[in-house]
Order: structure tokens, then C-alpha cells, then sequence
């Protein structure tokens, strides 16, 4: 089994080099910090680890973090840059009010920084920590090609344009996915990383109440269930909110699937899902079936290959940030 996975894998990075290539980019390798870093992954993940004993709901921000970095200008850390007096950055615009973990990716860059001055990008570290949080509440632990360099740039009108809304249908998600070179298997697979963490009412409010002019709520949403939100989620109270997988919001699994087929999936982004039959069957047998749940895992290692391959910018473009919210000088 494990060599057929690692086949699977090597053909996803031949594939995903392939087609950097063809495209003129750079392209990013396993063993990228050999010589100049050679104990970086345990940096993070040790590091990590750390973060996530204090608070083990900084795992879901921490991975929702590195798809908004991915998503605006590619995996090139440009969520991370704060804004400036003439510049309104990506983590200040609309979609990023409720980012969180930009104090935890600083702390693992000074951790990386003591050993290793000035060789490793914050988009790179934000990559490893994404998936080393993963990992470390029961998820995959995915392989993760290196060598990214860090952007100078980032507007916050590029995250309103980029960033997929929760109340996209399907055919908006299909092609929000596409723009991005990511295909409908990477649009399900990765919308599944909704099995852990927590959202605000603002996300999905709008299914509770007034949804249409011929139904009060979602009829895409269990109305049973849409009464339990309506209880968490008054009229114009968008403080609070709810755990997106309910039955286990911080852990890695496959429930998922077990929501989205039940009209549980939290916005309608997820519940569109259900739209296609190829994806519908998938989430029918993943929900239930211990060995496509592995398979799962599996093909979460691959498009989290492709996403983190979004653009990247290799060998002299940008720099190696000091500070991951701040260019250098
Ligand atoms: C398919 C399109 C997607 C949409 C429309 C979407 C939308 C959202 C929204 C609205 C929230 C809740 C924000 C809040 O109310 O606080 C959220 C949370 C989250 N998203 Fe997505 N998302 C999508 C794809 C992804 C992908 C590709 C990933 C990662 C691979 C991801 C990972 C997460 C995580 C882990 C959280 C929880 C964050 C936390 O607990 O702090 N999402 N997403
Ligand atoms: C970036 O902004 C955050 C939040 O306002 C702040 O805590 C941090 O110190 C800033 N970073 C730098 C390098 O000024
Ligand atoms: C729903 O619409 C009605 C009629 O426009 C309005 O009176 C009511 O306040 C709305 N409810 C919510 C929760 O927005
Ligand atoms: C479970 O998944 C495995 C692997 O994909 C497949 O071979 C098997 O037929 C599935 N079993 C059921 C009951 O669907
Ligand atoms: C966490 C964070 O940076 N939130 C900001 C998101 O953007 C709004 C403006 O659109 C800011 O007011 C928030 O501070």
C-alpha cells in the first residue's frame, strides 16, 4: 500500500513540476533546505506543537491561513504582510476579518531564525506549520515541497477578488477552483478541511432567515439542524457562531462528508457540493467506508500539493522576509 501511495505522490510532484514549468515558473523540492537548514522541519513541528498544547483551535486558523495566502497572489506570504500608511494589506480586507495565528507564524519564524538566519521564506513556514497542524489533530502528514520565496506586495482588494465567498454555488466554486488550476476532486477535497474549526454566524446567517422569497431557511439545510443554529445565530447577532463539524471540531476526519451528505454542511459553499453526482459519490462512500476514509487522506496530501504550488515565486523573485509581517528594508 505505502508504495503505491508513494508512487501516487512522486507522479503529483512530477506532475505539478511538469507543469510549473511548462508555465515558466520555478518549481519547489522535498529536500530544498538540505544543506542550509537541515533541521527545519522539526523546527516547526516541535514549534508547533508548542502553539497548539496552548490552544489546539489555532490548528483550523493556522491551515485556513495558508489557503488565503495560496489563493491571493500565490503561496507567497502576502496574507501575512501588515498594512502600511499608504497601503490597505490582504489580512485587512473583508474576507480576513477573522483570520487568526499571525502572532503564532511570528514566533515559529524566530524559532527558524535562531538556527537557520535568513534562508527560510515565511511562505514556506506557513506551508509547514499548515501542515504540521494537520497532522497533529489526527490528519495526514502530507509531504511538502519547499523553496518558496516571499512576496513584497499585498492589497487587500486582491482577497475580496480571490477568495471563494460561503455562499457560492457550485458553478462559482468550480471556477474560482479552476482560476487557481485546482479541479472538482481538489474543490471537494479541500472544502474538507471544513472538518475542523469554527465559524461566525455572518458566514451562514443568511440560510436561517428570509433566505428566499419561497423558503424561510436553506432548503438545502436540515431544518432540524437550521433550528439549532437559529438558537446559536439570533437575527443580526454575528458575534458567535458554531463549530463546522460539530461531532468532532478538532479532529482531522472524515465527518465531514458524514455532514455534507446529511445537509449539515455549515454554508452553502458546502452543501453545493451535493450538486455534482461524481462528487456526491464520493462523499457517499467517504462518509462511512474505512478504506476510502484513508483514500481521503490521501487525496488531501495531493491537492494540498497543488494549492501550495499556487504561483509560488522560486529562485531570485521576491526575497526571504526577517519578519513575516513586514518587508524588508
Ligand atoms: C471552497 C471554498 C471555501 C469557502 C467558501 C470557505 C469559506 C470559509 C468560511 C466562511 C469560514 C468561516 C470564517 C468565519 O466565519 O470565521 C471558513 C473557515 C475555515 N476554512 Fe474555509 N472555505 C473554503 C475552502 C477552504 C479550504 C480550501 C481550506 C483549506 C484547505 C479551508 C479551511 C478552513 C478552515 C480550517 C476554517 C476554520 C478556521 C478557524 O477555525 O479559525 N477552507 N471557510
Ligand atoms: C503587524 O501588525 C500586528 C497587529 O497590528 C502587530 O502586532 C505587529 O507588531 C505588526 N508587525 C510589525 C513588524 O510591526
Ligand atoms: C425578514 O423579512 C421581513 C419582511 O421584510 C422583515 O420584517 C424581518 O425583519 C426579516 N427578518 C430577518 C431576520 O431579517
Ligand atoms: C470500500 O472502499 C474500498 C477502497 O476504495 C473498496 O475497495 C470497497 O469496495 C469499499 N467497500 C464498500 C462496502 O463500499
Ligand atoms: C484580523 C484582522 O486583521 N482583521 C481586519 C480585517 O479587515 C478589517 C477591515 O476590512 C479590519 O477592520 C480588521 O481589523
Amino acid at each position: 500500500m505505502a508504495a503505491i501511495h508513494d508512487l501516487i505522490f512522486a507522479l503529483a510532484v512530477f506532475a505539478s513540476l511538469l507543469l510549473r514549468h511548462a508555465k515558466g515558473d520555478g518549481f519547489l523540492l522535498l529536500n530544498y533546505y538540505q544543506e542550509t537548514c537541515p533541521n527545519l522541519e522539526e523546527i516547526v513541528s516541535d514549534a508547533t506543537a508548542d502553539i497548539l498544547a496552548i490552544d489546539v483551535t489555532l490548528a483550523p486558523s493556522l491551515l485556513r491561513l495558508f489557503f488565503h495566502d495560496c489563493f491571493v497572489r500565490g503561496c507567497e506570504g502576502s496574507v501575512l504582510l501588515n498594512s502600511t500608511a499608504s497601503n490597505e494589506a490582504e489580512k485587512d480586507a473583508e474576507p480576513n476579518l477573522t483570520l487568526a495565528g499571525f502572532p503564532e507564524i511570528d514566533l515559529v519564524k524566530a524559532r527558524v531564525e535562531e538556527q537557520c538566519p535568513g534562508v527560510v521564506s515565511c511562505a514556506d513556514i506557513l506551508a509547514l506549520v499548515a501542515r504540521d497542524s494537520v497532522a497533529q489533530v489526527g490528519g495526514p502528514n502530507y509531504l511538502v515541497p519547499l523553496g518558496r520565496r516571499d512576496g513584497v506586495v499585498s492589497y487587500a482588494s486582491e482577497a475580496i477578488a480571490n477568495l471563494p465567498s460561503p455562499s457560492f454555488d457550485l458553478t462559482h466554486l468550480v471556477n474560482n477552483f479552476a482560476s487557481k488550476g485546482l479541479d472538482l476532486l481538489d474543490l471537494l477535497v479541500l472544502s474538507a478541511a471544513h472538518t475542523i474549526g469554527f465559524a461566525h454566524c455572518a458566514s451562514f446567517s443568511n440560510r436561517l432567515y428570509n433566505f428566499s422569497a419561497t423558503s424561510y431557511t436553506d432548503p438545502s439545510l436540515d431544518p432540524h439542524y437550521a433550528k439549532i443554529l437559529q438558537a446559536k445565530c439570533p437575527p443580526n447577532q454575528d458575534f458567535d457562531g458554531n463549530p463546522m463539524d460539530y461531532i468532532t471540531p478538532v479532529v482531522f476526519d472524515h465527518y465531514y462528508f458524514n455532514l455534507v451528505s446529511s445537509n449539515k454542511g455549515l454554508f452553502q459553499s458546502d452543501a453545493a457540493l451535493l450538486n455534482d453526482p461524481l462528487l456526491m459519490q464520493y462523499i457517499e462512500t467517504h462518509k462511512t467506508n474505512v478504506s476510502d476514509y484513508l483514500s481521503f487522506f490521501e487525496d488531501f496530501g495531493v491537492s494540498m500539493l497543488k494549492m501550495g504550488s499556487i504561483q509560488v515565486l522560486t529562485g531570485n523573485e521576491g526575497e526571504i522576509r526577517k519578519i513575516c509581517s513586514l518587508v524588508n528594508t
